[in-house]
This record gives structure tokens, C-alpha cells and sequence, in this order.
């Protein structure tokens, strides 16, 4: 397991947020549009939380027990793709030069499949924190299957939400379910601005949202922002509740340093302008030029990587124990990661069809028994409607409070939730989730639905069954569509 590194001398860490601060501004300010002000506000809780706590190989975007980070409030995109270059992923600074560009790895909303290291698509608020709630609980499930026989699923979700993410009503939902499941692996930051793009957040927003996450079941703290200390001892103690998901509640300052525009909506969306960011930098002391990172700051971050490398060296023995162990749990493990589907599903399928008229859920159902016995991937469940989606897995129990072994997710009367969550497992490792619920309730996840199903190479529509049945080959990963190699 990664430990907080050694601790960083306090004048480095300044300059650090002060790069990340200013690469994200130099980004907006060359695209002419973008978000300048949130990722100046949230450099210091970013920069603790890539140098604390996440565990990631910046040289295998993809390894299965990397923690992961989203940033669901994706407007202030420019904050993760300057944390994703200085990580040292496959981010280049002509990229953050190009912010914006038809084109480019660093659109205007952060695309998981665009961009190494975005860990999923952001833009529509609640969605992101909602997907991390399904990607938090994939993980506790493939982690129950193979932990005991060594623990090659325990990374941890961290992410941050705006004030936008909590008001939309998706969130409430999926931090309802988070709650009630005691997902200690899932780690939010709020950004307690108080601004939203009308202007301050007491327009349209007044309840106390720490307490009702609390009354959702989460633990809950109350942070500066900017406090380096408190932001530290807050992500140490929500690391350690491994009984209840986390919120940190952090009262930040938008476009923190800047003398005309801290705590005003208009640093938002617009850039910050060339006479403003000449200010910001001469109070700050960063240099004048755009797109500096000074070597100490770079050294700092190759440092982290390399303990992400060791990190990753380690699982890797996890993994090859697994795999030594022989028997069922490292054949099951490896169908599940391969996400493996018997290239004659289809025929399998057919030879089971009830020959009988009946209704068509009734049918599923039927189906659904024999694809989930041959496909153990297949994880999912319904909106309260086991009787009439007929979706319950046979012979499985249901994901509970501290048992994820089943396949089965009571996603209670949650249909936007639902979507998102398993969004959020489509993107993790190991299932094919799906969500059930009448035709008419299924609008309620229209915007998670538009977010699903593109191929995770090159973003078709297409996904697999029938890739495998197009293709010919035996089995295939389940989120590619097979056309594009
Ligand atoms: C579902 C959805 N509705 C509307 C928007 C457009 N939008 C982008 S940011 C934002 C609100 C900004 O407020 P906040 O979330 O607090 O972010 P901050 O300005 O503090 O960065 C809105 C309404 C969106 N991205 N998603
Ligand atoms: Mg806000």
C-alpha cells in the first residue's frame, strides 16, 4: 500500500500550486475560453491529493488498482490535465497549449476516451460523483471475490464536486445509495465556493450540505481549502473510514490571488485576461512567461510517479499470487478482467428461448439466467422492480453493507442514480453491469444513457455481443465495438 510521501518543504508545495494554478490560467487565457477560476481555487486540495494519497503509474494509465481521481465539476477541466501533465502521463504541454483546439487531447469537458488518465467523461454536473459511487463499489466487488487469496482490488475513488453537483438532484441519489452501501473507499472533496455562474450560491442554494451527507451516512469534515494542514489531515482521516464514504467540505476562494477577480462569478467562465494574470503572477511570484513548470516542481511529481511505479511493482506480485494460487479464483479472475464472452453466446442464448408466448420481460428473464451463467461479468440490477424486470441473478446474493461478493445491486427507486452508477462500472474493471426499470422510468436516465455504450477505443456506439458474433473471435473485451481493431 502507497503511503503519504515525505512531507514536501512548504515553500516547494506554494510553487507547485502556484504552477497548477498558472498553467491552468495560461490554458484558458491562449483558448480565449474556458474556466480560469475553480482550478486556481482547488490547486492546493488537487496538488494534495496527487502527491498524498493517489496511487498512480503515469506509465500504465490503465493498471486495475490505480486509484482514481474525478473531477466531476469537469468545467474546470484545465486543473486536470495541468495535474495530468505534471503527473507524466501521455499529456505533453503542446497539449495544454492547444486547449480547446479541434483536435486536441484537452477538450473543453475532460473525454475518457480521449485523454490518458481521465477516468471518466465530465461536464454535465452530478453525473461524475455519481459514476465514482458505481466505480467505488465495482471495485469492493471485484476486491470481494479475489482479496482473501490476495488483494488485488483495493484502490480508492477520490474526486471533487462543485456547488452544481451537489444541487442536481443525481448526486443526492447516488450519495443516498453510497451511504446506505458504507463505501469507505470513496473520497469527495465539495467545493464550498459559494459562487455558481449567476452569481452567489444564495440565489438558489441554502441547505447545510455537509449535514445532509451526514444524514446520508457519510463522514463527514469541515475544511479551509487552502490550508495545507487541513486539507492533509482531512484526506488522512477519510482515507482511514473504510466504514463510510467521505466528504470533505472545503470553503474555497474562486480564482484565489487574483485582485480583481477572487470570489466573483465572472472568474468562472471567461479568461482572465492578460493584465490581470500580469498581477496575479508579480503578488505570486511566478514567472512572467506562460507555460512555465520550474524543475523542482517537475522533481516532485517524478518522485510520485516513481512510488506509483513501485506501488504498481507490488500488485503486480499480488496479481502473479493470484494467478499461482491456480484454481477457480484466478480462472474467474481472468474471465472477469477479460470481461469474456463465449463467442456463441447467441446460439447458447437461442437454444434456451421459450417457445411459449409470454411477455417479453418474461422472456428476458429466461434469457437473462442463461447469460449471466455464461458470462460471470454480468453484474446489475433494477429500480425496485426485481418482479417485473425479472433481473435478479439467480443463485447470487445481493451487494450489501460490507458483502460485495454478489452480482446483484438493489438500486432502490434511483433510476438517474442507477445509470450513472453503472456508467461508473463500465469504466472500471471486471463487469458488464446493467441497470433495469419500466420503459417509461428509464427517461430518468436519458443523460446517463447518452453517456453509455460508446466503444472505450474509438467511441463508436457499437459494443460487443455482437462484435464477437461480427468479428468471429472467441471472446472479446466487451467495451470495444470490434470495428476499429
Ligand atoms: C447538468 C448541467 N447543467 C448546467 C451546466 C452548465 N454549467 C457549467 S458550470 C455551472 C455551475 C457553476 O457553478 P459551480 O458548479 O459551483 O462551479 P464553480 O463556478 O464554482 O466552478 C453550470 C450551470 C452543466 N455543466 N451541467
Ligand atoms: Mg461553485
Amino acid at each position: 500500500m502507497q503511503q503519504p510521501q515525505q512531507p514536501i518543504a512548504a515553500d516547494l508545495v506554494k510553487k507547485a500550486v502556484h504552477t497548477i494554478q498558472m498553467l491552468a490560467v495560461d490554458g484558458v487565457e491562449k483558448a480565449k475560453s474556458g474556466h480560469p477560476g475553480t482550478p486556481m481555487a482547488l490547486a492546493a486540495i488537487t496538488f494534495e491529493i496527487f502527491t498524498r494519497h493517489l496511487r498512480y503509474d503515469p506509465a500504465d494509465p490503465k493498471w486495475p488498482d490505480r486509484d482514481r481521481f474525478v473531477l466531476s465539476c469537469g468545467h474546470a477541466s484545465m486543473l486536470l490535465y495541468s495535474m495530468l501533465h505534471l503527473a507524466g502521463y501521455d499529456l505533453p504541454m503542446e497539449e495544454l497549449k492547444r486547449f480547446r483546439q479541434l483536435g486536441s487531447r484537452t477538450p473543453g469537458h475532460p473525454e475518457h476516451f480521449m485523454t490518458a488518465g481521465v477516468e471518466v467523461t465530465t461536464g454535465p454536473l452530478g453525473q461524475g460523483i455519481a459514476n465514482a459511487v458505481g466505480m467505488a463499489a465495482s471495485i469492493k466487488m471485484l476486491g470481494a471475490r479475489f482479496n482473501e487469496v490476495a488483494p488485488i482490488s483495493t484502490a480508492r475513488v477520490f474526486g471533487i464536486a462543485s456547488d452544481g453537483d451537489m444541487m442536481e438532484g443525481i448526486s443526492g441519489e447516488a450519495g443516498s445509495l453510497a451511504g446506505h452501501l458504507g463505501l469507505g473507499n470513496l473520497v469527495f472533496f465539495y467545493d464550498d465556493n459559494k459562487i455558481t455562474i449567476d452569481g452567489g450560491t444564495d440565489l438558489a442554494f441554502s441547505e447545510d450540505v455537509g449535514r445532509r451527507y451526514e444524514a446520508y451516512g457519510w463522514h463527514v469534515q469541515r475544511i479551509d481549502g487552502h490550508d495545507h494542514d487541513q486539507i492533509r489531515a482531512a484526506l488522512d482521516a477519510a482515507v482511514a473510514e473504510e466504514g463510510r464514504p467521505s466528504l470533505i467540505v472545503a470553503r474555497t476562494h474562486i480564482a484565489i490571488g487574483s485582485p480583481n477577480k477572487q470570489d466573483s462569478h465572472k472568474a468562472h467562465g471567461e479568461p482572465l485576461g492578460e493584465e490581470e494574470i500580469r498581477l496575479i503572477k508579480q503578488a505570486i511570484g511566478a514567472p512572467a512567461e506562460s507555460f512555465v513548470v520550474p524543475d523542482d516542481v517537475r522533481a516532485v511529481f517524478a518522485a510520485r510517479a516513481e512510488e506509483g511505479r513501485r506501488a504498481h511493482a507490488g500488485w503486480k506480485e499480488a496479481l502473479a499470487r493470484l494467478e499461482g494460487a491456480g484454481g477457480e479464483a484466478a480462472a474467474l479472475h481472468k474471465r472477469l478482467m477479460g470481461r469474456e464472452v463465449p463467442a456463441d453466446l447467441l446460439e447458447e442464448l437461442v437454444k434456451v428461448a421459450p417457445a411459449k408466448d409470454a411477455a417479453t420481460r418474461a422472456h428476458s428473464g429466461v434469457i437473462e439466467q442463461r447469460v449471466a451463467a455464461l458470462v460471470p461479468s454480468l453484474a446489475g440490477g433494477s429500480a425496485d422492480l426485481n418482479p417485473s424486470t425479472k433481473t435478479y441473478i439467480e443463485g447470487s446474493p445481493a451487494v450489501a453493507r460490507g458483502k460485495f461478493e454478489g452480482r446483484n445491486v438493489h438500486f432502490g427507486i434511483r433510476e438517474h442514480a442507477m445509470g450513472a452508477f453503472v456508467n461508473g462500472m463500465a469504466v472500471s474493471d471486471g463487469f458488464i453491469p446493467f441497470g433495469s426499470t419500466f420503459l417509461v422510468f428509464s427517461d430518468y436516465m436519458r443523460p446517463a444513457t447518452r453517456r453509455s455504450g460508446t466503444c472505450s477505443r474509438c467511441s463508436s456506439s457499437r459494443t460487443t455481443a455482437s462484435s464477437s458474433a461480427r468479428t468471429g473471435r472467441r471472446t472479446s473485451r466487451w467495451s470495444t465495438c470490434g470495428r476499429c481493431g
